[in-house]
């Protein structure tokens, strides 16, 4: 059966991001008009609210910041509860590229897998700076020596997620370790992946927003101390 309606939730993690939300919103709600659009600001100090209240949106909002694991956790759920078959993770700072769902809708849709993760190694990878080449270079080391599965791009936003069929799905690493997290999941509920291409556009806004180098080994440390808990 094909998913051109409500099935599908777009959930879209949201911090402080007043200057691209809208427009990132209006071209999603354009292009997927059926698709529910589920944004979790995640305690913005800045208008990102105001600027994302827009038609078609169901707008959650964290009290304080508590991470973009946790914002993803918290639009899965709602996700859930609207009934939605399938689940797609897209960024708020523009950097993800709207016309790349088409393709993860349908390889679920063809049941070819049972996550679909974006991989800018397999898209067209202009502009990324050295260093950020690099450190994924690293983290997909990181990512098989931990997990065993090999990836060319572990650490990517964009991803669609078979939620009907695995409900059990959920992010406990609330900050940016819940990347590495998604790969332990894979293993541990054994879902069958597949990766597809995605480009990132690497604007100055974007680059400088992003995870810097320094955050990136905290990430590593988060990860480690989050699954040492356990
Ligand atoms: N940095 C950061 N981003 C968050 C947070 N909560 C939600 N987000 C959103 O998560 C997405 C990815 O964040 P970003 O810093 O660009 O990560 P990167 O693209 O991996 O460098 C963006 O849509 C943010 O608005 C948070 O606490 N910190
Ligand atoms: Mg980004």
């Amino acid at each position: 059966m094909k998913s051109n309606s409500l099935n599908v939730g777009i959930v879209i993690p949201l911090y402080n991001e007043e200057k691209v939300i809208e427009g990132v919103l209006q071209e999603l709600h354009q292009k997927y008009p059926y698709y529910m659009l589920i944004v979790v600001d995640d305690g913005s100090r800045d208008e990102s609210v105001q600027r994302a209240c827009i038609e078609g949106v169901f707008l959650l909002q964290h009290s304080t910041n508590l991470g973009q694991g946790a914002a993803l956790q918290t639009g899965i759920e709602y996700a859930k509860e609207l009934g939605c078959k399938y689940v797609v993770t897209f960024d708020a700072d523009g950097q993800h590229n709207p016309d790349d769902i088409t393709l993860f809708i349908r390889t679920l849709e063809n049941d070819e897998a049972d996550i679909v993760l974006g991989s800018r190694f397999l898209g067209k990878a202009e502009n990324i700076p050295f260093a950020r080449k690099y450190l994924l270079k690293v983290s997909r080391i990181f990512t098989w020596f931990t997990t065993g599965i090999w990836l060319t791009d572990s650490q990517n936003g964009l991803r669609a997620i078979n939620i009907e069929k695995f409900p059990q799905f959920e992010i406990t690493q609330n900050r940016m370790a819940h990347a590495s997290e998604i790969i332990s999941i894979i293993k541990r509920l054994k879902m069958r992946h597949v990766e597809k291409p995605c480009n990132i556009c690497y604007s100055n806004y974007s680059i400088q927003k992003g995870q810097s180098m320094f955050n990136s080994i905290n990430i590593i440390m988060e990860y480690f101390v989050g699954n040492m808990m356990k």
